[in-house]
């Protein structure tokens, strides 16, 4: 073949276009397939779409480095704030986020205190960590009397004993799984003192026999189905059990509580690892989720709460009215914000979580 003839072909030969792409790693069971393809509808950005359920693991993969993540949605206390500390997250460019004037102003000043000038981290959902209970087997269990209003109901061996037989499922989670205990003891939950901690591991002890599992999603499926009657549990994923019980029509009637003693209230966040490739299809992804109507289909679906002011009108009522994931005032004043323990602290809380999952 002639030299130039050679060449042209080359010139015009097609040349393939990649797709845009983001790639998310988020939390199991916090969004809708909807959102997900009219975003791809609109921008022609495909969704590469990971999920874990559990702190620890996104920040193993963060720390590590090339996680290959475009964007991340951390909690914000302790988790965002260590990674906004250390410097795991690219600075967002608020000009490529219009519609960041929707998020609520003070949710936005919480977020400062980890995050200065809100410089990192958007707001994405917030909730609860309380119990969620299979009303009829409960109260098949211990009396139609009995109430779950109290930590008392998973810390009190008799109790746990009893409830065992239909099933227990704890989160697996250490900010979570400690601080409901320290909550119970009427310690601060962020506690790292040795004796508090003490103290909460021999509450673990003599209930560990009676936990059929720990983890921070399973117990979804496990409540709606009946194969467990109660669970340590993040509130939209509690009433998320409820909503799949009720569209099953498989007679299970599934509850949430907040303890009396107090519950944690957490805010997980959305962030750009530092080392993202495609950082400004993940500003789109972002800024598409802070659109009003977006978010508030979402919160209507997972049943959490989202961090959008905008969006609360287009709430659906029955969630704006629900006092699992909008909790009254009276039990909101019981809600304390996550926290963050020192690295000092830190130690020896991993120390005791493990020893609490482990057995031993
Ligand atoms: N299925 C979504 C669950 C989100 C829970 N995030 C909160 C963690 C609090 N430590």
């Amino acid at each position: 073949m002639k030299a130039w003839l050679v060449a042209t072909l080359t010139l015009v030969a097609p040349v393939a276009i990649a797709q845009k792409q983001v790639n998310v790693y988020n939390w199991s069971d916090y969004i809708t397939e909807d959102a997900l393809r009219s975003f791809t509808q609109e921008t022609g950005i495909k969704v590469v779409y990971d999920v874990y359920d559990n702190n620890e693991v996104l920040s193993a993969k963060l720390l590590a480095g090339r996680s290959g993540y475009d964007l991340v949605f951390p909690s914000a206390r302790p988790f965002a704030a260590r990674h906004v500390a250390s410097g795991l997250y690219l600075p967002l460019d608020k000009s490529k986020l219009p519609n960041w004037k929707n998020l609520y102003p003070d949710v936005l000043k919480g977020l400062a205190s980890i995050d200065p000038g809100n410089a990192h981290l958007m707001p994405y959902m917030w909730g609860t960590t309380g119990i969620g209970y299979n009303v009829d087997k409960v109260a098949q269990v211990m009396g139609k009397d009995f109430k779950v209003d109290s930590w008392k109901v998973l810390f009190d061996p008799a109790t746990a004993k009893k409830l065992s037989s239909c099933g227990i499922a704890l989160l697996d989670d250490e900010v979570e799984g400690l601080g409901a205990a320290l909550i119970y003891l009427g310690k601060a939950p962020k506690s790292g003192n040795v004796a508090d901690l003490t103290a909460v591991t021999n509450l673990y002890q003599p209930i560990r026999p009676s936990i059929r599992y720990f983890s921070s999603s399973r117990y979804i499926d496990d409540l709606a189905n009946g194969d467990i009657c109660i669970a340590m549990g993040y509130s939209g994923d509690v009433l998320q059990a409820r909503d799949r019980a009720a569209e099953a029509e498989n007679g299970v009637n599934i509850a949430y509580a907040i303890p009396k003693e107090g519950a944690i209230r957490w805010v997980d966040s959305a962030a750009i690892p530092k080392d993202a490739k495609n950082v400004a299809e993940a500003h789109a992804f972002l800024d598409y989720l802070m659109r009003p109507a977006v978010i508030a289909s979402i919160t209507n679906y997972v049943t959490y709460a989202n961090g959008n002011q905008a969006a609360t009108a287009s709430v659906d009522p029955d969630i704006r009215n629900d006092p699992g994931i909008y909790p009254p005032p009276a039990v909101a004043a019981k809600l304390i914000d996550d926290t963050l323990p020192s690295n000092a602290e830190q130690r020896p809380r991993v120390r005791a979580w493990t020893k609490i999952k482990t057995g031993r």
